[in-house]
């Protein structure tokens, strides 16, 4: 089957979508990953051009040695993905030692943010944790960079007591890398360490970097955590005494309910 015919292809060019529309994805903003499965590389390998064109990686990332990742193309317009999307996708093989990859399919080169992707699907493959990720620019989480202390313990209480959801979404909490570059080899670091305690991970003052078992899943984390952030901010911004929350005791019963712990940090 052709790349442009799999479920998985379809998939993240409707999320996406659904990102474009959220407001999410100025200009060339986001980048997406997905560690292919058996079933899906061996639907899709009859599509692939094989070249001896390998790139090494600044770090070579042993636990991604011969994996295959579907990722977008570095600088590809997530609004315009829809056009000739055979190019701002591609596919990239991982060599025998981690230290390169080769394009076996579609656009030239991979996101600007392929360390970071790399490094946390290798910790995420580690821990039986997903195989998506899912990076994005909302605005609310964004601005709580400014006002909340940026650490992991504060910025998850912070979206816990925000919205019921969050608690049972996220009860491991969202970890946060502070300022860094992007695209650099510091901040996949940063990401990666994070990624090995939290689902999702706060790049703070630039978005989000979730992780799921599908772009899918990481969309719908990115997606909860942008919300609660949303409604923190606006009750901030409202100016008017705090007098009800969502409490620590709710917050873990909450969690509880459905057979979750919240992260105690
Ligand atoms: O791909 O979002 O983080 C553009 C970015 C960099
Ligand atoms: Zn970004």
């Amino acid at each position: 089957m052709k790349v442009i015919e799999s479920e998985f292809f379809k998939e993240a060019l409707r999320f996406i979508g659904y990102g474009c529309q959220m407001g999410w994805h100025e200009r060339n903003a986001g980048n997406i990953s997905l560690r292919l499965n058996k079933e899906e590389l061996e639907s899709v390998r009859d599509d692939f051009v094989l070249t001896d064109n390998w790139v090494s990686l600044p770090e070579a990332v042993v636990g991604m040695a011969n994996e295959f990742v579907f990722t977008t193309v570095s600088g590809s317009y997530f609004i315009d993905m829809q056009y000739n999307s055979s190019e701002k996708f591609c596919i990239c093989e991982i060599s025998n030692q981690g230290s390169a990859y080769r394009i076996v399919w579609g656009g030239k080169r991979p996101t600007s943010e392929l360390c970071g992707h790399l490094m946390s699907l290798s910790a995420m493959k580690q821990k039986n944790a997903g195989r998506a990720v899912y990076h994005c620019h909302p605005a609310n989480i964004v601005a709580l960079s400014y006002i909340i202390p940026q650490n992991d313990k504060e910025i998850s209480s912070a979206l816990w007591e925000s919205e019921t959801e969050g608690a049972f979404v996220f009860p491991q909490g969202v970890g946060v890398t502070g300022f860094h570059v992007p695209g650099t080899l510091e901040l996949a670091k940063a990401t990666a360490e994070k990624i090995k305690y939290y689902p999702a991970v706060l790049w703070s003052f630039h978005g989000i970097f979730a992780s799921g078992d599908s772009i899918a899943s990481a969309f719908g984390l990115a997606h909860a955590i942008e919300k609660a952030a949303e409604i923190k901010l606006k009750v901030l911004s409202s100016g008017l005494p705090i007098v009800n929350t969502i409490t620590k005791e709710q917050q873990e019963i909450t969690a509880k309910t459905y057979g979750f712990k919240l992260n105690e940090f």
